[in-house]
This record gives C-alpha cells, sequence and structure tokens, in this order.
C-alpha cells in the first residue's frame, strides 16, 4: 500500500499492518491513504476472505498523530471536521460496508481513534498486554471517528459515557469482561492465534458472513417489521450461493464442507 500501511495476504487473509512503531501508529493522512488503498484491495480480491488489521511494534494505534495535527494548525485552529469528513469517514465507512469479516488484532496500546478503528472492525482480539483507552477528554475533544456510534452499542451506554468522559483506560481483561473485546491471547501467542482465527474464518461461509454483517448493521438503525424484510432479502441471496448448495450437500453426506466464498 505504502511504507505506513504493509500489505500482505497468506491462506485467504489479508493483513494491513500500521507501521509507524516509534508513534504507536498514531494516524497520519498517508495512513488514511493506505487503508483505503487496502481497504479496495481486499473488496476487490475473491480469494482475500478475511481481513485483519494490526500494528507494527508495541503499539495498535494512538489515535490521530498530534504532531502532525499541530502542524496543519490554521488561522481558525484546526480542521477538525475536515480532517474527519475526508479521512477518518472513508475509512469507517470501508471497513463497516466491506462484504468480508474485518479482525481488528489489538497488538498493543489502542488510543483515541485507534479505538475507534478497532470498534470499526466486527471482531476485536486483544493481547493479554493490549490497553484500550479513549484519550480524547485527556485534550479536551470528544470521542470520534465513528465510536459515538460504536462504542455505547458494543459496552453499552453507561460504560460508553464513562469512558468518553474520563478518558480512563481498560486492560484487556477488562476490555474482554465488557464486550469490547471478543478474546484474549497471551501475547507471546498472540499472532501465532491471530493467524489461527482468521484462517478459520476464512475457510467458512464468507459470502454469508458478509450478508449477515449488513443484516445485523441494518438491524441496528431500523425496527423489527424493516429488519425483517430485509434478512428475507439477503436470506435469498445466501440462499443462492454455491457455498449454500455445498454446505447442504455436505451435511447429507456426512463430509466436512469445502466453502469457497461464493
Ligand atoms: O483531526 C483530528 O485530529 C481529529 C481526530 C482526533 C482523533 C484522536 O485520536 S484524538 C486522540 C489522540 N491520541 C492521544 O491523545 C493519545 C496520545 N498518546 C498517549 O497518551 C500515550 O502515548 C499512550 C497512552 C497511547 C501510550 O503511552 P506510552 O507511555 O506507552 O508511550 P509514549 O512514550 O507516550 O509514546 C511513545 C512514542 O509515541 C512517543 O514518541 P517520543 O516522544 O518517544 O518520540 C510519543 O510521542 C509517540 N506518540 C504516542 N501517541 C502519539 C504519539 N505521537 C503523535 N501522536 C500521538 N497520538
Amino acid at each position: 500500500m505504502n511504507d505506513v500501511v504493509l500489505y500482505s495476504v497468506a491462506d485467504g487473509v489479508a493483513t494491513l499492518t500500521l507501521n509507524r512503531p516509534d508513534q504507536l501508529n498514531a494516524f497520519t493522512a498517508d495512513m488514511h491513504a493506505g487503508l483505503l488503498a487496502g481497504i479496495a484491495r481486499v473488496a476487490a480480491d475473491d480469494n482475500v476472505r478475511c481481513l485483519v488489521i494490526t500494528g507494527a511494534g508495541r503499539g495498535f494505534c494512538a489515535g490521530e498523530d498530534l504532531r502532525e495535527a499541530m502542524k496543519s494548525m490554521g488561522a481558525g485552529g484546526i480542521d477538525y471536521e475536515g480532517i474527519l469528513r475526508e479521512r477518518y469517514r472513508p475509512v469507517v465507512l470501508g471497513l463497516q460496508q466491506l462484504p468480508k469479516p474485518v479482525i481488528a488484532a489489538v497488538n498493543g496500546v489502542a488510543a483515541g481513534a485507534g479505538v475507534s478503528l478497532a470498534l470499526a472492525c466486527d471482531i476485536r482480539l486483544a493481547a493479554d498486554n493490549a490497553r484500550f483507552m479513549l484519550a480524547f477528554s485527556k485534550i479536551g475533544l470528544i470521542p470520534d471517528a465513528g465510536a459515538n456510534w460504536f462504542l455505547p452499542r458494543v459496552v453499552g451506554i453507561g460504560r460508553a459515557l464513562e469512558l468518553a468522559m474520563t478518558g480512563g483506560s481498560m486492560d484487556a481483561a477488562k476490555a474482554e469482561a465488557t464486550g469490547l473485546v471478543n478474546h484474549v491471547f497471551p501475547a507471546d501467542e498472540f499472532a501465532d492465534r491471530v493467524k489461527a482465527y482468521a484462517a478459520e474464518l476464512a475457510q467458512g461461509a464468507t459470502a454469508a458472513m458478509g450478508f449477515a454483517k449488513q443484516a445485523i448493521y441494518y438491524g441496528l438503525s431500523h425496527d423489527l417489521a424493516a429488519t425483517l424484510a430485509e434478512e428475507g432479502r439477503l436470506q435469498a441471496r445466501a440462499g443462492a450461493t454455491a457455498d449454500h448448495q455445498e454446505g447442504v450437500q455436505a451435511f447429507v453426506e456426512k463430509r466436512p464442507p469445502v466453502f469457497r466464498g461464493r
């Protein structure tokens, strides 16, 4: 992609690695460009059936690069609205709308918009030495980059408000207990455990996973009747996939299915 976002593929899993380890992978404009290019590449490649986002070095992502933000300050201050609209919004929507499973592999500290990035992924796996810190209030800002939409849905409104107001830090064990992360793995096994988890997902019926993602997000902003109708439409599309045929056939023949993601 570029020097600050690395792209690799193995076993049907693409990995985007945020690569500014000395700054704990804090976001820059280049990093957003690299992420967007990576998401587009994953979307276009039928052989890629799962995306993992992780960080190089000891951090996952420390949010916006505050030094770069200071440099961009004009007479009217920093153009937060413009930066969020032009740089963060396409990445957040790109991940949420990608019709393939997306895993945040939180290998170390996630702060500010780094937490938002993890929230925009479908599944969060964390190393046991990872930390989550909604740092915004510590610098007089509000959560952004989608955190206001995802966080209360993931951890509940009370916890979301507390995290937003205190900017407090949560260790991996607490993040797992609150539902912020799905699974915590020992740091020294983290890369292998993520690889195994992602490879298993990538061998599944990934087209159906994409439809399930669409149905669940649809349900979050629509009523029951509309959601019932939408899941019917999406189930019809899942039911028309070769993977569905293979799944039923394999069940009847009492053998493991071989899914191809189509
Ligand atoms: O347009 C907009 O700006 C709007 C969008 C805003 C979104 C946001 O994300 S706002 C929130 C921005 N993030 C933060 O406020 C977090 C700042 N970082 C920290 O509080 C701490 O670094 C951590 C708690 C994340 C980790 O602490 P620690 O002690 O493990 O590491 P450290 O020593 O503080 O950081 C290591 C290096 O990374 C250090 O570099 P140095 O001084 O040794 O050369 C530090 O400056 C750099 N670094 C960490 N976070 C950032 C950063 N550099 C630039 N920007 C950062 N956000």
